[in-house]
């Protein structure tokens, strides 16, 4: 029985965790639920309607930091730089949802359904990271193609919801919305969490750029990918655009794979995949849109794929259209099913 530390409990993210741990994904003695003092007064479990064993909310500076097997870090890369290694230090695993720790050697970068392997033995380090919500769903998808005919070369565009600027990115774009539909000629919003308006607007770019020009965001989508895969030669290159959509990140992938293939022995290979939705041009719905993909507890754990094209003049170039909920597969229930397996492999008592 295990007694996990969520840190971040109020937001977005740990708002999912607390709801799959609710559902029994891992045996618990009780979840401490720990966030800022701004969020003092929040009943997470009369809000969730939640029945697991949960603590009172606890302020992160009143929180003593002990006794914890799993601490759940979900409050954004500065408090896991803060906290992470101390808490692993103080005997926790630490399962970090932030880009805190990622590339470093000493810390397994894991996608469960990709790369359990990562995770034979529990790291010297403490701590284990849960990839980009954008990374997840596209080594997903990758992963078959890369079994199925080696992969090369991979371009991604990404589409990129609100929800990935947490509870604050979903407010603005909710109320910025309403503002403009009722009065279409209204001053453009200031910039919030966005850098720039959002709402009936493309943001190409998210987080700052380098000195190249690749932002934050794209920059992970170029390494952690080979990290997760163990291809560290593979050629990957993204552009990261926030959409005014409210849960779902989409991705147009291209990828040149090394040997010749037809779109049907693609589709096969991602339609064997366990956790991907395979949409093909048949289907009564030809493919996957992000309306839909977290309209049910069973979409939002599914990695939706569709508009599977091999190009006429190339039978070495695929491309896809992938869809996945962003704070489901994308963020908690990787970070819940790391602990899992955690579990299975008995680290965690
Ligand atoms: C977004 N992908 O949509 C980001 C959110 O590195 O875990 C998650 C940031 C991260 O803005």
């Amino acid at each position: 029985m295990l007694r996990i530390a969520l840190i971040g409990a109020t937001g977005a993210v740990g708002r999912e965790c607390l709801a799959l741990l609710d559902a029994g994904a891992v045996p618990l003695a009780e979840v401490v639920p720990v966030a800022s003092a701004r969020s003092a007064g929040t009943d997470l479990a009369a809000e969730l309607d939640l029945s697991l064993p949960l603590a009172p909310l606890t302020p992160l500076e009143e929180w003593d930091r002990t006794g914890a097997d799993v601490a759940l870090l979900c409050a954004g890369a500065e408090i896991s730089r803060r906290e992470g290694e101390r808490l692993a230090a103080a005997g926790a695993l630490v399962v970090d949802n932030s880009s805190a720790f990622r590339m470093r050697p000493d810390v397994p970068l894991v996608v469960p359904q990709v790369n359990p392997g990562a995770l034979a033995e529990r790291p010297g380090s403490g701590l284990v990271a849960n990839p980009n919500c954008s990374t997840i769903q596209l080594v997903r998808a990758l992963q078959p193609l890369h079994k199925l005919a080696g992969l090369d070369d991979v371009v991604v565009a990404t589409y990129q919801a609100a929800s990935g600027g947490g509870l604050r990115g979903l407010a603005e774009l909710g109320e910025a919305s309403a503002r403009m539909l009722s009065d279409v000629g209204a001053p453009a919003e200031p910039p919030g969490r966005f850098g720039q308006p959002l709402a009936f607007n493309l943001v190409p770019e998210i987080g700052l750029p380098d000195e190249t020009g690749f932002a934050h965001e794209e920059r992970k989508l170029a390494c952690e990918p080979r990290k997760i895969l163990g291809l560290p030669e593979l050629r990957i290159t993204a552009t990261a655009v926030r959409v005014p959509v409210f849960h779902c990140h989409c991705e147009a992938v291209r990828i040149r794979v090394r040997r010749p293939v037809t779109a049907a022995q693609v589709e096969d290979a991602l339609a064997a995949t366990p956790g991907i939705r395979l949409y093909r041009r048949t289907d009564a719905v030809p493919y996957p849109m992000p309306r839909f993909a977290a309209a049910r507890t069973e979409d939002r754990a599914l990695v939706h794929v569709g508009r599977v094209r091999v190009e006429p003049d190339d039978p070495h170039g695929v491309w896809l259209w992938v869809v996945a909920d962003n704070l489901w597969v994308g963020a908690a229930s990787n970070a819940v099913e790391i602990v899992e397996l955690a579990v299975k492999h008995g680290w965690l008592g």
